[in-house]
């Protein structure tokens, strides 16, 4: 997936990794050399100008940080404006139920495919899906949804060639009748955008009020993703793109594009023909694979946070283990007074959330005195703490009362809890990801909570 475009970026870059010393000169040829790798992608003029007009600016007010070379910082530089374009942050489907989603796009985009492929998603999630057949102009279409709705084993409902409108009438009743809570409405395409076609699609939008309508586009379409995309969101006002066939060879334009062009999130991906096939679509991932460049981002992203890299990732690697103990806690503490929950909460997906406010601090400082009171032994097997003595005298040692230690417990608890849960989950996923990102970063937080 974006082989042609990760294969440019990758000589870009190394090349400019190795200069000790950016200056101008060196800064244009580099962004020379990536305006022409956006353009051979067919990423649309317009978007590639504004494009190496932010990167440039950007590169200007930099300023060096210790133990990185300029051109590392190019290349963060460039991965945060490709994530922005991609789409920023990912944004979750709605979580309105029932939950009626229109599925439009050319023919032969994967509007089908994606159908079904959508269908299976939600019905892993435990929800209870359903597919109505719009597309009335291929007995074939129907058909092919009836099959794949068997294999996955989620009711279609069809009425064969009857108008769209009383399809549309017809399925949400059934839907209901049946119980189902997410309704999917693959619709009919073409191969050119016609007027008629956006009527019929337009037609049934108001019958079925949608909360999530969604193009279906394959990504291979390149700088014409742009008028397609535009002219759909202005009829349909579309909540986002499912970008279909990433398996292929595709270049990038259709995904670097379709942000700048409309603003609607890409949602997901499909990879392959099979409905598994199936991915969130997530801007900073997708990003890193073009870049082809996890380690320097991620070294930069260090030097940023300025991070004791090595506590944390050890703490990391012994949460994931699921042996989180006393010292274990201690440390965090300690290193969270360094660096603030922001910046653990990255390599500790349990504390992301965490808001460091007054009361949090309060609660911080005195779990650390009780566990600077209690001897090196408890902290490292916490079930010595089982007696009442020991948990008096280490409550009074730190000058504090019995409620603050259950409160202490509490939230020891908490963070034991997950580290159980990260163990259970799939550990081949695990050390992958954390030898694809070595040394962690955003992406091992949401790929640990994502993939369960
Ligand atoms: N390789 C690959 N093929 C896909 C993907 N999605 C759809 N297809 C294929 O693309 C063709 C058209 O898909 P279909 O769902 O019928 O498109 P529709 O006309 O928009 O409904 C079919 O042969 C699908 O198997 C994908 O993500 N990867
Ligand atoms: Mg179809």
């Amino acid at each position: 997936m974006f082989e042609f475009l990760s294969d440019r970026f990758s000589k870009i870059f190394s090349n400019l990794s190795k200069k000790r010393n950016l200056n101008e000169n060196n800064i244009a040829d580099a962004l020379a050399d990536i305006k022409k790798a956006l353009l051979a992608s067919d990423v649309s003029f317009e978007i590639v100008q504004s494009f190496i007009q932010e990167i440039k600016s950007e590169c200007i007010g930099q300023k060096v940080f210790q133990n990185v070379q300029p051109g590392q910082q190019v290349v963060k530089i460039v991965y945060d404006k490709l994530i922005e374009v991609l789409g920023g942050k990912y944004t979750e489907v709605s979580t309105q139920r029932p939950l009626r989603v229109l599925m439009v796009g050319l023919q032969g985009s994967g509007k089908t495919t994606a159908s079904a492929k959508l269908a299976l998603w939600f019905k892993n999630k435990g929800e209870r899906p359903c597919l109505i057949a719009c597309d009335i102009y291929r007995p074939a279409a129907i058909d092919q949804l009836k099959i794949l709705g068997q294999q996955i084993d989620v009711p279609v409902f069809a009425y064969g060639q009857i108008s769209v409108n009383e399809i549309a009438t017809k399925g949400l009743k059934d839907a209901q009748t049946a119980n189902c809570n997410v309704m999917i409405f693959d619709t009919a395409g073409r191969l050119q955008i016609d007027t008629a076609l956006i009527e019929e699609v337009k037609n049934l939008k108001h019958v079925v009020h949608p909360e999530e309508t969604f193009l279906v586009m394959d990504s291979a379409l390149g700088q014409e993703a742009v008028n397609v995309a535009k002219t759909f969101h202005n009829e349909l006002e579309l909540t986002g793109a499912i970008l279909t066939k990433l398996d292929g060879d595709t270049k990038g334009g259709a995904a670097l594009s379709l942000k700048r062009a409309v603003d609607i999130p890409i949602k997901f991906s499909g990879i392959g023909e099979k409905v598994e096939d199936f991915e969130k679509f997530y801007p900073d991932r997708m990003a890193s694979r073009i870049l082809g460049m996890g380690d320097i981002v991620s070294l930069v992203e260090k030097a940023r946070s300025e991070m004791d890299n090595d506590t944390v990732e050890s703490l990391s690697q012994r949460l994931m283990s699921g042996e989180f103990n006393f010292s274990d806690f201690l440390l965090q503490i300690q290193q969270m007074k360094k660096m603030g929950t922001h910046g653990l909460g990255k390599w500790l997906p349990g504390i992301a959330g965490l808001q460091m406010d007054d009361a949090y601090s309060v609660e911080m400082k005195q779990n650390e005195a009780l566990l600077l009171s209690m001897t090196p032994q408890e902290r490292e097997k916490p079930s010595l703490l089982n007696s009442s003595y020991r948990r008096m005298r280490i409550t009074k040692g730190a000058g504090l009362n019995v409620s603050t230690f259950n409160k202490f417990l509490k939230r020891f608890q908490m963070m034991k809890k997950m580290s159980q849960k990260l163990r259970k989950a799939d550990p081949k996923k695990l050390q992958s990801m954390l030898k694809m990102f070595s040394g962690g970063n955003d992406f091992l937080t949401k790929n640990l909570f994502d993939n369960k």
